[in-house]
């Protein structure tokens, strides 16, 4: 009987590992990671925004260890016009060839957008927007099909393919200061 259940324990590993080669495959020549990241206090967020919110937060390790930024703190510093540098795409520019898969990857608490747009500006949250005027392409919020095709939930991420020869620009919005440049040769 224990023997059994030892097998089982290894079966799970092999599992894993298999996973974790798939990751690796993955990050060839022609796949380029970006990360979303983000700060977000589940508490203030969760108590404002709710389960089916634009804001929902899946952020449980960073507040534990008490480096989550509130709900409140978040509007503040935007409206100051110092939004929270914890709310950002890394690498903030890339370069990549004509083939690259472009996979962003949301490793916050809370949902982002990661939308191209012909020039940066503000979001579809106004209060986030310190005064710019929210791009054409993010109007509309979620109800927008076209932002809400764009969105990254926590934990998952969103292939981005077959861009054209040039300079494209992404933002969140959201969070419209997390932007993005991908040249493309
Ligand atoms: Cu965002």
């Amino acid at each position: 009987m224990m023997l059994r259940v030892a097998g089982l324990t290894l079966l799970a590993g092999c599992v894993t590992l298999a996973g974790a080669t798939h990751a690796i495959a993955n990050s060839g020549p022609n796949f380029v990671q970006v990360v979303a990241l983000d700060e977000c206090d589940p508490d203030t967020f969760n108590a404002a925004l709710g389960e089916g919110g634009t804001g929902f937060c899946h952020n449980v390790a960073l507040s534990a260890l008490g480096f989550a930024t509130t709900l409140d703190e978040l509007f503040r510093k935007a409206a100051a016009g110092t939004p929270d540098p914890g709310w950002d795409f890394e690498p903030d520019q890339v370069t990549i060839r004509k083939d690259t898969i472009l996979s962003v990857v949301d490793q916050g608490g809370e949902p982002h957008t990661f939308t191209e747009v012909s020039r940066f500006g503000g979001g579809f949250v106004k209060d986030l927007n310190h005064g710019e005027t929210t791009v054409p392409e993010c109007d509309g919020g979620f109800s927008n099909v076209a932002v809400a095709r764009t969105r990254i939930v926590q934990g998952s991420h969103l292939d981005i393919t077959g861009l054209s020869k040039g300079k494209h620009l992404f933002q969140c919005c959201i969070h419209p200061w997390m932007r993005m440049e991908v040249d493309v040769k």
